[in-house]
């Protein structure tokens, strides 16, 4: 089906109404409907179980109360065993360079098709429950449902792995999961039992890195980066290979909160991320990334310092570089939360033709455990009947029966070869779209083994530290003191530096000084510590690489995509009396720049501007937290910076604001309110704020709201934290 694309004119293949609005058909839109049973026997009286007398017992022939009743006690399916808490949404992958050169799967072949995706964010560790801003690796899972069917990309917003062998997994999660005593602590690492097991994974360091950076700690799913992780394969017409790593890259940029800001999210917001989704998909601020691939010839498998199938590598971007080739775009927040984001089930083998697998052995693994997963939590064989799970091309096969069956297949042929069906379903040629694994040459012993070439665990790790910024470097190191501050037991953390110290040494002292240890020397390659009696030695030696890269732009968040406030909340902080001029400019300059604004005030209703225009308010200081917005503004007008200077709310809001090294602006009436706060205590009228670009004290409101708008872009002023003055 061909549509005029209006906004380029070109034309659009789309490759159906039908299909883009998935599950249009399974959508219920209650509309003057009466209500019924499941049998769909019309319901008089839902008020009242059925009794002997008003006073008397409920009685066992109410079917209506019984049947309500039942379906509520089995509303609940198990939760996933990770990644539980997520929140998704709808939206489109459309390709704008084709790689047909490198494969034949038509969604990667087929310019401007709009592909329907659906995507998942979540933590990893936390139950359905926890909070969003944990410190954790966010899940990045993608469906795309292509007309081969369905692919899925179950990535994450980090490109390594903790493990380099599937068959680490359930200690892994194992170890990070509250501890299994008293099921303390939720959603955290920072307890004994992680450390414990990572101090004892020197694989894990790269990992490590990632995890205590502030990628951890995303500002947004919207501005995450995406990545899948292992190496895969891609397949052309002519049965040749490549290697692909496939990436996310956020149009908004890479950005993340402060950890101190985390933890108070999670308590004033804990559905932060999830909200900031949805809102922003309401507001029609649809969150776009690129897709990128990094392709590598498979005679160059061999080229690399590190092994391809070692999930514990990155190909720094320096070396191969990303070309972007498709946008994906989220347009649609889910009808209904269960049926759509909690009952999509994602599976590292749904690929279609052109993509394949390696050997990658967390792959392999992963291999097995989706589907697996998905019989426990959704029940039965037939999950991918659900309405989420369906591919958008037809599905044919024998399979038949199982728990909660949707297809009525008719006829008696349930089996092939057959004639009594005519043959059918036949199987597909090659020519006719037909799947075939990609046939890898495999010459080996059956062996228990790990490849030596996966045993560099630290150059990477160490590309990744020497690449961040000096607030990066502050904050990861902050993180390792406050994870391992909270390990108990001091063998953990020594054996902790010690593998940091294989890292780097600064790094090592740095934690070590935190944790009131000392560190001891350095031994190459080898870890000075102690391992299990029954260990694997060869686990514990490390081939020690020196990078030649010393260190990669890619990995700072310091070099991301800055400038814009689009989508981002403003706090701006008013009272009766606020200057009505200055703050209607205000509010237009910010929608004209893509922000929104909050009018936060001592109290709901609303408050009346020095001209008396009433303005209604937003939040109170009670509801509102500073924590939940990207900067702040604070209007002029005497009587409004009267009632501020006696909101200690107002004063505590910006002092965080400043904690969290965001962009500060006030109007200079407003002095008396800022001389209240730590940062610009002292300050008299005509004084500059000897502070950073971040924060701004200006006469001229209109030439006051640019510049708060350009600082704002920045999104956070880090270096303010660097004199380490800023209070904890
Ligand atoms: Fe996994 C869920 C990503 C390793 C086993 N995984 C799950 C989800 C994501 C990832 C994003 C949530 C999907 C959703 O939103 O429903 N997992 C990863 C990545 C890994 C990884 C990027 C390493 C590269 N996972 C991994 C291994 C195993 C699993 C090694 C087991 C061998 N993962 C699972 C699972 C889950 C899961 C237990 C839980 C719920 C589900 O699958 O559907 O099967």
């Amino acid at each position: 089906m061909a549509k005029k694309n209006q906004e380029g004119g070109k034309k659009t293949k789309v490759q159906s109404n039908a299909k883009l609005n998935l599950l249009a058909a399974d959508r219920e839109v209650a509309q003057d409907e009466l209500m019924t049973t499941n049998q769909g026997t019309k319901i008089n009286d839902d008020q009242n179980s059925l009794k002997a007398g008003d006073r008397g017992p409920t009685l066992m022939e109410d079917f209506i109360f019984r049947e309500k009743m039942t379906h509520f006690d089995h509303e609940r399916i198990p939760e996933r065993i990770v990644h539980a808490r997520g929140a998704g949404a709808h939206g489109v992958f459309r390709l704008n360079k084709s790689l047909a050169k490198y494969t034949k799967a038509m969604f990667l072949t087929q310019l401007n098709v709009d592909v329907p995706v659906f995507v998942r964010f979540s933590t990893v560790a936390g139950s359905r429950g926890s909070s969003d801003l944990a410190r954790d690796v966010r899940g990045f899972a993608v469906k795309f449902y292509t007309e081969e069917g369905n692919f899925d990309l179950v990535g994450n917003n980090m490109p390594v792995f903790f493990i380099q062998d599937a068959m680490k997994f359930p200690d892994l999660v194992h170890a990070v999961k509250p501890e299994p005593n008293n099921e303390i602590p939720q959603a955290a690492s920072a307890h004994d039992t992680f450390w414990d097991f990572i101090s004892l994974m020197p694989e894990s360091a790269h990992m490590i890195m990632w995890a205590m950076s502030d990628r951890a700690i995303p500002r947004s799913y919207r501005m995450m980066e995406g990545f899948g992780v292992h190496t895969f394969r891609l397949i052309n017409k002519n049965g040749e290979a490549h290697f692909v790593k496939f990436h996310w890259k956020p149009r908004l940029g890479v950005h993340s909160v402060a950890w101190d800001e985390a933890q108070i999210i999670s308590g004033k917001d804990p559905d932060f991320h999830r909200r900031d989704l949805w809102e922003a998909i309401e507001n029609g601020q649809f969150p776009e990334w690129d897709f990128g691939v990094q392709i590598i010839p498979e005679k160059d498998e061999f080229k690399f310092e590190f092994d391809l199938l070692d999930p514990t590598k990155i190909v720094p971007e320096e070396t191969v570089p990303v070309q972007l080739i498709g946008t994906l775009q989220l347009n649609r927040n889910p009808d209904n939360f269960f049926a759509e984001t909690e009952q999509i089930a994602f599976h590292v083998g749904n690929v279609v033709p052109g993509i394949d697998f390696t050997n990658d052995p967390l792959m392999q693994g992963r291999l097995f455990s989706y589907t697996d997963t998905q019989l426990i939590r959704l029940g039965g064989p037939n999950f991918h009947e659900l309405p989420i799970n369906r591919p958008v091309n037809v599905i044919h096969n024998n399979q038949r029966d199982g728990y909660g069956r949707q297809q009525i297949n008719t006829g008696r042929v349930s089996y092939h070869p057959n004639s009594l069906g005519g043959g059918c379903p036949f199987q597909a040629k090659m020519t006719q779209g037909g799947f075939k694994s990609y046939a890898e040459r495999i010459d080996a012993s059956k062996v228990r083994e790990r490849s030596k070439s996966f045993r560099d665990h630290f150059s990477q790790a160490r590309l990744f530290f020497h690449s961040q910024s000096l607030p990066e470097k502050n904050h990861l190191i902050d993180a390792l003191r406050f994870e391992l501050g909270k390990v108990k037991t001091v063998a953990v953390r020594e054996r902790m530096v010690n593998i940091l110290q294989q890292i780097d040494t600064d790094l090592a002292a740095a934690v070590a000084v935190g944790l009131g240890l000392t560190v001891p020397k350095k031994s190459a390659g080898q870890l000075n510590h102690s391992v299990p009696a029954d260990a694997d030695p060869r686990s514990y030696e490390s081939i020690q690489y020196e990078m030649s890269l010393k260190t990669s732009a890619a990995l700072s968040m310091a070099n991301t995509i800055k400038g814009s406030i689009s989508s981002r909340k403003i706090a701006v902080l008013a009272a009766d009396g606020v200057n009505g001029n200055s703050l209607s400019a205000l509010r237009q300059a910010i929608r004209k720049a893509g922000g929104s604004t909050v009018i936060i005030a001592p109290h709901l209703g609303a408050i009346k501007t020095d001209g008396g225009e009433a303005i209604s308010v937003d939040e109170s200081f009670l509801t509102a937290a500073s924590v939940l917005y990207d900067a702040v503004y604070v209007p002029g007008g005497t009587k409004s910076v009267d009632a501020l200077t006696q909101e200690s709310n107002a004063i505590h809001f910006l002092n965080q604001a400043y904690k969290h090294c965001k962009v500060i602006a006030a109007e200079s009436d407003t002095l008396p309110v800022l001389q209240q706060t730590y940062f610009a205590e002292g300050l008299s009228s005509g004084d500059k704020l000897k502070s950073d670009e971040g924060v701004l004290l200006g006469t001229n409101p209109s030439k006051l709201s640019k510049l708060f708008i350009a600082a704002a872009g920045q999104h956070r002023f880090w270096e303010r934290e660097i004199p380490r003055k800023v209070p904890a």
